[in-house]
């Protein structure tokens, strides 16, 4: 009798192991594993929202292939570039895909993927602006976005132009000012201006070329998901293997 109802109460502990196994929040009813990726708002060509408010871009199309072909699951959350981190630091997203450089200061807290496409800053101005250097930046209102490599570089040679720095949250606000005469210049990621001037969405041009060449990466916090950045880098090279990587970028050129 003793030796039954030991048994039984050694039986139900491990039910009950086995069931906060169940429970865990990352993991869902099938063996695929949920994966929260924080991303920035609008960001063409790397995360925008198509006509029927799917989001789309290189960014999104890589990591939804990536996942697939490393059969796990993911949930996308669209925060803005500074939020993205913020959310990735305080343990509220897994990794961060944003159209994010790889820079040796990011390196201190996040780990990086291998990289995955070809950026830099680059100046962009309305057409018919007349600023055809940074020496015409002098007294006038720049302006650049929260945490990104654009902001870094505007920091880098504001006092040597004399330029006044503003800083928005969005990219989208970041053109607005330029639009609307508020700043005469952004800087802003090469890629991104130039598929936003190519569309027809900015009528701008970008005078003075190509800064700080650099790529992107995928970012997972330092020491932490190691499993994640090792599936993206497999995924990624798959995808390079089979020609898909190839034709998400060639969609959005
Ligand atoms: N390209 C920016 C950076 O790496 C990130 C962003 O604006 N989405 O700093």
């Amino acid at each position: 009798m003793k030796m039954k109802r030991l048994g039984a109460l050694m039986l139900a502990g491990l039910m009950a192991i086995s069931l906060t196994g169940c429970g865990s929040s990352s993991s869902s009813g099938s063996s695929e594993k949920t994966y929260i990726i924080a991303t920035d708002k609008t960001y063409p060509p790397f995360e925008m929202e198509n006509d029927q408010g799917k989001l789309i871009g290189v960014d999104m199309d890589l990591i939804r292939a990536i996942a697939k072909d490393q059969k796990f699951k993911i949930k996308i959350n669209s925060l803005g570039f500074d939020a993205a981190c913020t959310a990735l630091e305080a343990g509220e997203a897994d990794g961060v895909i944003a159209g994010m450089t790889i820079t040796d200061e990011r390196k201190q807290k996040y780990d990086f993927s291998k990289q995955y496409y070809e950026t830099g800053v680059s100046m962009g101005v309305k057409k018919d602006s007349g600023i055809k250097s940074y020496d015409d930046l002098k007294g006038k209102t720049v302006v650049a976005k929260t945490s990104t490599a654009g902001l870094a570089y505007a920091q880098k040679i504001k006092d040597k132009y004399g330029f006044n720095l503003e800083v928005v949250e969005e990219s989208t606000f970041m053109f607005e000012k330029v639009k609307s005469g508020e700043a005469v210049a952004c800087f802003e990621d090469t890629p991104v201006l130039k598929y936003m001037i190519k569309t027809g969405e900015l009528d701008f041009d970008t005078p003075c070329g190509n800064e700080n060449p650099a790529y992107y990466g995928f970012a997972v916090l330092k020491g932490e998901n190691a499993d994640l950045l090792k599936k993206f880098n497999k995924g990624l090279a798959n995808l390079k293997k089979n020609g898909q990587y190839d034709k998400i970028l060639a969609k959005y050129e």
